[in-house]
């Protein structure tokens, strides 16, 4: 029976409890701010769909940290959000660094980064960022490639798919499929952190042990891009005062509600990575 203690259904019960509070009299400053750290040549569309997705969340103000190259490109794309350079000498770059990481609470690093020479930058930003943290796409392959768990804090969040879940703990994609309530359970409580391990039913461990399953989404969501969605969706809901727990809860299933709700009208064939953040409004709206 692997539905024994401590695993419990994503529900819209348990997740309605979850919707960061808006008030009348608020201001940009009241819904957080968040950095998005990420892109690479070729690779700029994650941060994009990424920045979009955390904007339609609900963030109060954005920034994306990208390589010099991807800085048009961005600005270009997402208006509402504040694009930073990154310099290329690490030692140069470090005191402006702190200044823009002291300006968040959350933290998206990983979609579309590229693990060429970014160990020394992404080692940093984990231990320099004190705030809650997604690791996400080539920041979780940073991880596998550098092995050194240590840097994992109770409050990140690893957004693992089957294979790069494999690349950290070792074990082949089919072993993890097989066992994988279990195994989420294993490593949350073992590098007491939030483990996010997406699939068809996305499977979320907290470093307290108890496994949520997902009750949202469909095969619409496997098209490249879908992943930055939803990394941008947590950062929002992170940056807005959900703890690790709560924002991996609520955004993984307000990601597959908007899935759902596109589905509804269009079908599965056509959805987009693209098409999520414009759907979330809808998604909030259903919980409200
Ligand atoms: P990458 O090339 O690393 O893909 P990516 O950039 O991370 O894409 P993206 O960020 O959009 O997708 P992600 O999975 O993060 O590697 C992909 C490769 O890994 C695949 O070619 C495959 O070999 C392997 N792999 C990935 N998922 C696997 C799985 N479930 N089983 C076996 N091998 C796998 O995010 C996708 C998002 O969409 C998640 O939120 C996920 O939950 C959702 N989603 C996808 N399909 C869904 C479905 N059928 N139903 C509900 N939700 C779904
Ligand atoms: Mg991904």
């Amino acid at each position: 029976n692997q539905y024994k203690t401590d695993t419990y259904w994503l529900t819209e019960d348990i997740v309605k409890k979850l919707l960061p509070k808006r008030s009348q009299d608020s201001h940009k400053g009241s819904y957080g701010t968040g950095i998005i750290v990420g892109g690479s040549k070729g690779m700029s569309g994650a941060v994009i769909l990424a920045a979009h997705a955390a904007l339609r969340a609900g963030i109060g103000l954005l920034y994306t940290l990208v390589d010099r190259e991807l800085v048009n490109t961005i600005e270009t794309s997402s208006y509402e959000s504040i694009t930073l350079e990154m310099e290329e000498d690490l030692e140069k770059f470090k005191p402006i660094l702190v200044n823009y990481l002291a300006k968040a609470q959350s933290l998206l690093i990983g979609p579309g980064f590229s693990t060429n020479n970014r160990e020394e930058l992404f080692i940093y930003i984990l231990n320099n960022f004190p705030g809650k943290i997604i690791i996400d796409g080539d920041g979780l392959n940073l991880l596998a490639k550098i092995q050194d768990y240590s840097l994992i804090r109770e409050n990140h969040i690893l957004t693992p798919h089957p294979k790069e879940m494999s690349r950290i703990i070792g074990l082949t994609v089919e072993e993890i499929l097989k066992d994988s309530i279990n195994i989420v359970r294993e490593y949350s409580k073992k590098y007491r952190c939030t483990i996010v391990l997406k699939g068809s039913t996305t499977c979320i461990g907290t470093k307290n042990g108890e496994v949520f399953l997902n009750t949202t989404g469909n095969n619409g969501l496997a098209t490249g891009g879908s992943g930055d969605v939803l990394g941008g969706i947590i950062l929002g809901l992170l940056a807005q005062g959900l703890s690790v727990e709560e924002g991996a809860q609520l955004g993984v299933y307000l990601h597959g509600l908007a899935a759902d709700i596109i589905a509804e009208e269009k079908g599965y064939f056509s959805l987009l990575p693209r098409d999520l953040p414009e759907a979330l409004a809808l998604a909030f709206k259903k919980l409200y």
